[in-house]
């Protein structure tokens, strides 16, 4: 009869309704490599509360933290192959794809937090985002991991003297590689995944990581000295997949950079609120930290490693970052 069809018909509607709408919630992967007590952790929260209410529930977001989605290289490929549709990841693999980002991380580069923060947040971070988006990636904006300290099992480190000839893990970084290589320190990079087992196997001596890192991962039990070198600022940067930015509106686009902004003052308030309060926290677990470090002995040592910097991509980038100082 005409009015089975109709009901027929309305039902069909409120279930086409109801499909349309559970695939209209597009779930968004976030990959990182710490644990999810970590800083990026924190930032992770205020990414998808921000986005979630700016999107109204269109976007869901899910966190894949402790490297579940792999080592941050790995994450950086998933992302241009479109596996992966977000990556909170330090800059350390990050040159192997976008060299422009080399220049951060220098050595003693900047001198505090609010330095390193305010270059991010300027021009030079600007065209450094947009560098990224030149290499089948897109940085959705800069968020941070935090000024990165030693640690080893071997001996306390007061000076470079003191860490030469230990066995360093690094990150896959050709810049840290050499300037760990001027301090006499062998570098062996990996993965930060393989990290703690490298560790706790005495594969490497000892690693280096901002404190936020050191305390989240609990790289603490398996170290048992932490020199406050401070010796290099580790930028981190949340980035997106090409493939799923290339299906966003405008607004969208809008949306997921006010999200990753938020994101990132949430880390960067966290990594601010650890680097005090959280080496009280590894001193309680049991590290003895060497507090009274003398930076400039490490600086003039690592001093020579600029040049590997400067000869191959000149020095335009650094004299800006200077002189924004
Ligand atoms: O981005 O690899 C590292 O040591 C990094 O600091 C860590 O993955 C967080």
């Amino acid at each position: 009869t005409a009015l089975n069809t109709v009901i027929v018909g309305l039902a069909g509607a409120t279930l086409a309704t109801a499909s349309f709408n559970a695939l209209a919630a597009q779930t968004v992967s976030v990959g990182h490599t710490t644990s999810d007590n970590s800083h990026y952790s924190v930032g992770v929260d205020a990414f998808k509360k921000t986005l979630e209410k700016l999107s109204d529930g269109e976007f869901v977001v899910e966190e894949y933290p402790s490297g579940a989605l792999g080592g941050e290289r790995a994450m950086i490929e998933g992302l241009q192959i479109g596996t992966i549709d977000t990556v909170i990841t330090s800059t350390g693999p990050l040159g192997n794809f976008v060299p422009e980002t080399y220049v951060l991380d220098l050595p003693f580069l900047f001198a505090n937090y609010d330095q390193a923060r305010c270059v991010l947040d300027g021009p030079v971070g600007q065209d450094l985002l947009d560098k990224i988006g030149e290499n089948n990636l897109v940085g959705l904006a800069w968020t941070e991991n935090g000024f990165r300290h030693l640690t080893n099992n071997v001996r306390p480190v007061k000076t470079p003297e003191d860490a030469a000839g230990l066995k360093i893990r690094t990150m896959e970084n050709k810049m840290h590689m050499a300037a760990f290589e001027e301090m006499g320190v062998r570098p062996t990079p990996m993965a930060f995944p393989e990290l703690f087992t490298a560790l706790q196997q005495g594969t490497v001596d000892g690693q280096e990581n901002p404190i936020s890192v050191i305390l989240t991962s609990n790289l603490w039990e398996v170290q048992d000295y932490l020199s406050l070198t401070g010796h290099v600022y580790s930028p981190a940067v949340m980035l997106a997949s090409p493939v799923l930015w290339d299906g966003l509106s405008e607004e969208e686009k809008g949306w997921f950079k006010q999200a990753a902004k938020a994101g990132a003052e949430a880390t960067r308030a966290e990594v601010s609120r650890l680097e005090t309060e959280g080496v009280e926290a590894l001193k309680e677990k049991g590290v003895e930290v060497v507090e009274n470090i003398d930076k400039s002995q490490f600086q003039q040592a690592v001093e020579p490693s600029y040049s590997v910097y400067t000869d191959q991509y000149g020095s335009k980038m650094l004299d800006r970052i200077r002189n924004s100082e």
